[in-house]
């Protein structure tokens, strides 16, 4: 029979993990025998392969929170994947993701054998010399797969195997989560860690930003909201009733858990890789729109023109506006500052070269990931990322809000209090843990409205060069490997060469391939002067990873 929780306490207690693995065998015995990896966003399969991961995770989530002592996140979520996948990840202390250091003991956690998990909780606590009676906490949060709830207990079991509190915060958004850790953890001084205190904060410091006049200039208070039959439809609800008048949301693809909807045809992810308009959202010509994806720290902004052609404002444009904004409020408080702009491969050649010559402000790029995208950000004062596909947010350093507070105590110019006091309210609306679909759409929202500017306004400022994402099946997708932020291969052997030579044909052509951290596949980005050629650029790109990097099912095709 199956070990009680009891005596998993008596053992543990005794540093006895023997329980522990006996536990895993009956309870959630490993049952897939290829090995994982905690990719881009964690752990990413089918649901129905995760269960011994998940418990693993509970697992590994204590020893992580003994060893920060403090308590830490754990998300179930595939975030912009198809419903029958699930995932997991890590949330640090200070709600960032799992520190880069840990995964090979994560992916190390979800390998090994039933029979060796004692051994492995003895390696990482011996070397890492963890405190094992500290009774710690983690958060857990769920997405709306219908998976998630027996992952959920397959995942608290594991907490609970090595004594650990799990705090079950039920169906949540990723960056909700992400939220709540650092709360915890900065005792409440980044806000209170419940779903009321994070929509309070939200929308309080909205409604502070908005005043009272709601539509200004070319701006009117009406978004459309795509909500991929996911978390943030559910969230966006919440948002609609705390925001009342101040922002009129037009709520859509709220379909019920378990209809097989989720990012289906809609969402932040489809709208950005077919660049089409979603399913599901009112066809209306010039309207503002927006969708985010399965578990909402995904926002990509969108209308229709005349002729019904779909018009994208991803996260490059994003990143672009809130830089501009920021910049120009950070000048009125008359501070010097340290503003830096991160993006990654994927970022259109035209909107590096707007940031970079006409708002002069330092571009670094990253491997695609938020998590090396937020570690870059870091480096500034204001530190402004985004992936293109719409994933990203704005971290400020600790010392610059520090500097703030101080300068507006100091002066005594009421201009400059006044600006002052507004870029904190404006460092309220942002949440500053992780890419959050619903605290980025807010910030548009604000800054649309400051500058009196429609979506047409917006996308005036630069013109994106044509660019194409397509995806290869290969039978080993780490066959591929890249240097240099991903912009070259260096394996296999001669792709790069051929890149180059192919590329070399096209006006202002760019293309780069990297395998997905997410999804058995390579990726394939192309971009061109006309859309003609950057779709041509992609296939042929994608013909030749099939060739040499051992491509299986159908050839690619546009
Ligand atoms: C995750 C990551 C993103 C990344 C995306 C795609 O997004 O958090 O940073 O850009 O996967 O990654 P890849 O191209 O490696 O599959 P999400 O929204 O799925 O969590």
């Amino acid at each position: 029979m199956i070990r009680s929780q009891a005596a998993l306490k008596m053992a543990n207690n005794n540093h006895n993990y023997k329980t522990v693995y006996a536990f895993a065998r009956e309870m959630h015995p490993k049952t897939e025998k290829f090995d994982v990896q905690y990719g881009t966003a964690g752990f990413r399969a089918k649901a129905s392969t995760l269960g011994y991961v998940m418990y693993r995770m509970g697992l590994l989530a204590v020893l992580r929170a003994r060893y920060k002592k403090g308590c830490i996140g754990v998300m179930i979520t595939a975030s912009h994947n198809p419903e029958p996948d699930n995932g997991v990840k890590l949330i640090d202390p200070c709600g960032e993701m799992l520190e880069q250091s840990w995964e090979k003991w994560a992916t190390k956690f979800a390998n090994v054998g039933d029979d060796q998990l004692e051994e492995v909780i003895n390696e990482i606590v011996t070397q890492l010399n963890i405190e094992m009676t500290q009774r710690v906490e983690i958060l857990v949060g769920k997405d709306t797969r219908p998976s998630s709830p027996s992952l959920a207990k397959a995942l608290c079991d594991g907490i609970l195997a090595l004594s650990g509190k799990p705090i079950d915060y039920g169906i949540v958004t990723t960056p909700q989560l992400h939220y709540f850790v650092y709360c915890r953890n900065s005792r409440h001084e980044y806000g209170l860690p419940t779903e009321e205190g994070y929509y309070r904060k939200l929308c309080n410091a909205f409604k502070k930003l908005r005043g009272q006049k709601f539509d200004v200039g070319n701006y009117s208070n009406e978004v459309f909201y795509d909500g991929a039959n996911g978390v943030g439809a559910k969230k966006i609800k919440y948002f609609q009733e705390c925001l009342g008048d101040s922002l009129k949301i037009g709520m859509y693809n709220d379909e019920l858990i378990g209809t097989g909807k989720l990012n289906y045809m809609c969402g932040a992810d489809y709208v950005k890789t077919t660049q089409s308009f979603p399913h599901g959202v009112p066809q209306e010509i010039n309207q503002r729109c927006c969708s985010v994806d399965g578990d909402a720290d995904r926002l990509m902004y969108y209308y229709l023109d005349e002729d019904k052609k779909c018009h994208l404002l991803d996260g490059d444009r994003i990143a672009i506006l809130i830089a501009e904004y920021l910049k120009e409020v950070v000048e009125s408080t008359g501070l010097e500052v340290d503003l830096g702009l991160v993006q990654t491969a994927y970022a259109n050649g035209a909107s590096t070269k707007y940031i970079t010559k006409k708002l002069k402000v330092p571009v670094s790029f990253a491997c695609t990931g938020v998590k090396y995208l937020h570690h870059q950000a870091l480096k500034f004062e204001i530190g402004v990322y985004f992936e293109a596909n719409g994933h990203g947010t704005v971290i400020f350093k600790k010392e610059f809000k520090e500097k703030l507070r101080s300068a507006l105590k100091d002066s005594s110019s009421d201009e400059v209090k006044s600006a002052i006091e507004k870029l904190l309210v404006v460092i309220d609306l942002v949440n500053e843990t992780v890419g959050d679909a619903i605290s980025d759409m807010l910030l548009v929202e604000t800054i649309l409205h400051s500058k009196g500017w429609s979506v047409q306004d917006w996308e005036g400022a630069y013109t994106d060069l044509p660019n194409r994402l397509m995806k290869v099946s290969v039978k080993d997708r780490a066959k591929i490997q890249t240097t240099d932020a991903e912009r070259r291969c260096v394996k296999p052997d001669g792709l790069q060469d051929a890149i180059d030579a192919i590329v070399d044909k096209y006006n202002a052509g760019r293309s780069f391939v990297r395998p997905s951290g997410t999804e058995d596949l390579v990726r394939v980005y192309a971009e061109a002067s006309t859309r003609e050629e950057a779709d041509q650029l992609a296939l042929e790109i994608a013909l030749k990873v099939y060739e040499m990097a051992g491509g299986i099912g159908p050839e690619p095709t546009l």
